[in-house]
């Protein structure tokens, strides 16, 4: 297949001239950030470090690192790179966990970030004879504008869509030949779902390809999107704190997303020791932003868990490779002692036949976890017949308990009883208060 890139120079460049690249923009940043956001001047100071010490990436390690700690005690403006009046915009984490992070831009930081959204647009075969439908919530949201701006960079007739409103998605789809789809895997899923029982086949429907990110979706869910809609599906992936999405993009091989690492330097480190692990090693990603002026975060630790790897890669990019992030080290449940991923479910349902659509229910009654999961049927698999709900539910319940170790009450709901999500679904309602 013919490789497009949005910008060769950087995605397909040699190893050991990204190394020098990165390691020129390291010092300057360092330098940047030492002189002007205090609050990391102070973390710096505390460890001893000068940005005299840092010379290169090998000198990364001696960086303290960030967290989403900081980031509230710094709340709202104490991370700052540059004056507000050199700042040109402001978007917020919609946030996983705890309370939101406010990221701020300037004019470079907008441009460098678009130009990210227009590689994984590029990567994904879109141009300018695309329509791009931009279906992730515009706002605060970093989903909508990051996209939309990528679209604009590489010419597609942009759809400003936001989320939400499926009948008019579908509608405008349809008729303005979208052929190219930016939303959450969940609302993809939806979107599909309702074209379906509007009776669209995969062919009817003139999407070609969708990037879909923001929150865990697994493979089974991705071969899902792909045959109800007739599409690839390619991950995209980012956060708030690292201007939003475009940090890393899958491209035609769809085994792992590129780093866009002109940009972001990636490592892999332990979580609870902070001991930088090598490739191929599950551990919290984290992220040094080298050019990113308004918010310039250093060795920022994401919480995701995630595997780098640096094997070559088909589509002839050079960029290292995230997998899709296997839960947080903050969203794993641990259920009855036992630790649980909502993906793992997640897998179990897309095995058997079940759609995506569920939500676990955690409890704690006389000192003991209840861990329910509710899971929708789909209309074709739906039946009042209790017998048969019970056997299905029981089904359920032993391949849950052979994947996680622990069993789940499994509890079949009607078609459309689960609410759906626009944005991120809520896959999770924890009760306990454990902390
Ligand atoms: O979700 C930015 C984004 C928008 C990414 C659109 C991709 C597409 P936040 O709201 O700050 O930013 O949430 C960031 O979402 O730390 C991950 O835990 C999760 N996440 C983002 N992309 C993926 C993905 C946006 N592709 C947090 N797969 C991150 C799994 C993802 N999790």
């Amino acid at each position: 297949m013919a490789q497009n890139y949005y910008q060769k120079d950087v995605e397909t460049m040699p190893r050991e001239e990204m190394k020098k690249l990165q390691s020129e923009k390291l010092v300057k940043q360092v330098k940047h950030v030492y002189e002007n956001v205090a609050y990391y001047r102070d973390l710096m100071d505390k460890k001893g470090v000068k940005p005299e010490d840092i010379k290169g990436i090998d000198d990364l390690h001696k960086l303290p690192f960030l967290s989403k700690a900081d980031l509230r005690d710094a709340y709202p403006y104490g991370l700052l790179g540059k004056p507000l009046d050199e700042c040109v915009r402001i978007h917020s984490t919609s946030g996983t966990t705890g309370k939101r992070v406010v990221a701020f831009y300037t004019q470079h930081d907008v441009d460098l970030w678009e130009d990210c959204c227009a590689r994984a647009i590029v990567a994904a075969g879109g141009s300018n004879k695309d329509v791009c439908q931009v279906a992730y919530g515009y706002g605060l949201f970093t989903g909508g504008a990051g996209l939309h701006g990528g679209s604009h960079k590489v010419g597609c007739l942009t759809l400003p869509m936001s989320s939400g409103n499926t009948e008019r998605q579908i509608q405008f789809m349809m008729d303005l030949n979208a052929s190219i789809i930016c939303c959450t895997p969940s609302y993809a899923a939806y979107i599909g779902e309702s074209l379906k029982e509007q009776g669209y086949k995969p062919e009817d429907i003139p999407l070609k390809a969708g990037i879909f990110g923001a929150e865990p979706w697994t493979e089974e869910m991705r071969q899902n999107i792909q045959n109800t809609l007739g599409i690839k599906a390619y991950d995209i992936y980012g956060l708030t704190e690292t201007s939003g999405p475009g940090v890393a993009f899958e491209c035609s091989e769809q085994t792992g997303m590129h780093v866009n690492e002109d940009h972001f330097i990636a490592e892999i480190i332990d979580p609870d020791t902070g001991e930088v692990l090598p490739d191929g090693t599950k551990g919290e990603l984290v992220f040094t932003a080298l050019d990113k002026e308004a918010f310039p975060l250093l060795r920022y630790r994401t919480r995701d868990i995630c595997v780098l790897s640096r094997e070559k890669c088909s589509c002839g990019r050079t960029l290292v490779k995230m997998a899709k992030p296997m839960g947080r080290t903050d969203d794993m449940l641990i259920i009855r002692g036992v630790n649980v991923f909502p993906s793992q479910i997640e897998t179990v349902l897309l095995n058997q036949g079940y759609q995506p659509n569920y939500q676990i229910v955690v409890d704690r009654v006389n000192n003991t976890d209840t861990f329910d999961v509710n899971v929708e049927m789909a209309p074709e698999q739906f039946t009042d017949i209790v017998s048969e709900i019970l056997a299905r539910e029981k089904a359920l319940a032993e391949a849950m308990k052979v994947m996680l170790g622990i069993n789940p009450s499994v509890h079949l709901v009607a078609p459309k009883t689960i609410a759906r999500s626009e944005g991120k679904a809520v896959r999770v309602v924890d009760k306990r208060k454990l902390i």
